[in-house]
């Protein structure tokens, strides 16, 4: 048997990792075959959950778990890791402005960006979840200097796979014969799903998703909005924000890039750009259609982007900017 991986989630007494670490568990993330060391860090007053979390964890009896390790201390919890899901962090309040809570989660994400950088093995790959998502993962990113920066993501699979599942229910086929959606930008209500490059396999045959559901209007419009508001319909209905989706998504996610994509088929993924493709600026942490290879992502360049998708792409490139310059002032000010 393989040696154990070690995966952290943080905000593990929450409600997405309780989902996200049955997932991880059973083997459904890292394969079947592969041992784990699992490490739960939240904070000091959330101690106790955890201990009921830890103990369904040893209940469960999953043959792939080798070791539980809860703490309250990020030291300890950024000890020699592989993988890092960051899923904790401070909630918007009622009441509370978006400055206010940029500047909570800068602190956040910059001591456990920092705790990375001291603790956590080079090679770690580090998937942030906690909002906003984008611009938490590059203020980790940036207080990580040693870890290279292409081992930070940010999760934007959900919006994928909300956008595939919307197309497929349109569409009256199951989710996996829709492929390569793309969402742009930040996991936010700017961001642009978009259907140019998608396709849909009906009665066998494989054609464009525009032309398979002929409805210009509902996919420039209603369509969008669907996606960019799900998060929103989702706490409406449940007085709480998506968790068993999220989880599911955050799954898939380090599948992939465990694992790599499927052939013909690429996901949605924050990364940082590189100022040269698609004309997002250099440095954001911004969602492109991204293949994997051997643990190592690429963005699929060069697709044709026309005016109606150039505009949405830079909405959201703007909000980011905006984001990134509130977030920097924080980290210089901290
Ligand atoms: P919960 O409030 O259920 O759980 C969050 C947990 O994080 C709590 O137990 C809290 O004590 C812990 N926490 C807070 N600060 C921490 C710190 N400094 N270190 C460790 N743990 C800490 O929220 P949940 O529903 O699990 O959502 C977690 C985050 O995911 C939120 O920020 C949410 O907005 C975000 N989401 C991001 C999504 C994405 O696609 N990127 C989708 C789902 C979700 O909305």
């Amino acid at each position: 048997m393989a040696e154990p991986i070690k995966v952290l989630v943080t905000g593990a007494a929450g409600q997405i990792a309780y989902s996200l670490i049955f997932n991880i568990a059973k083997g459904d993330v890292f394969g079947k075959d592969q041992p784990l060391i699992l490490v739960l860090l939240d904070i000091t007053p959330m101690m106790s959950v955890l201990s009921g979390v830890v103990m369904e964890i040893q209940d469960c009896a999953h043959p792939l778990v080798k070791e539980v390790i809860s703490t309250d201390k990020e030291e300890e919890a950024f000890q020699s890791i592989d993988v890092a899901i960051l899923v904790g962090s401070m909630p918007r309040r009622e009441g509370m402005e978006r400055k206010d809570l940029l500047k909570a989660n800068v602190k956040i994400f910059k001591s456990q960006g920092a705790a990375l950088d001291k603790f956590a093995k080079k090679s770690v790959k580090v998937l942030v979840v906690g909002n906003p998502a984008n611009t938490n993962c590059l203020i980790a990113l940036k207080s990580a200097p040693s870890i290279p920066k292409e081992n930070f993501f940010c999760l934007t699979r959900l919006d994928h796979n909300r956008a595939r599942a919307q197309l497929a229910c349109r569409l009256d086929v199951p989710p996996n014969d829709v492929k390569n959606v793309i969402i742009w930008g930040n996991h936010s209500s700017t961001q642009y799903p978009d259907v140019h490059h998608a396709t849909a396999t009906i009665q066998g045959k494989e054609m464009s998703v525009i032309d398979a559901i002929k409805d210009d209007n509902w996919l420039k419009n209603d369509f969008i909005k669907i996606i960019q508001q799900r998060g929103a319909a989702v706490i409406q209905a449940r007085k709480l924000s998506s968790a068993m989706s999220a989880a599911k998504a955050i799954s898939d996610h380090m599948k992939d890039i465990w694992f790599g994509t499927p052939e013909g088929e690429w996901v949605s993924m924050g990364v940082i750009s590189d100022g040269n493709t698609y004309g997002i600026p250099e440095g954001l942490i911004y969602s492109f259609p991204v293949k994997i290879k051997n643990k190592t992502w690429s963005i699929v360049n060069c697709l044709p982007i026309n005016d109606f998708a150039c505009e949405k792409m830079k909405t959201t490139a703007d909000e980011l900017v905006s984001e990134r310059d509130t977030a920097i002032e924080f980290l210089t000010s901290a």
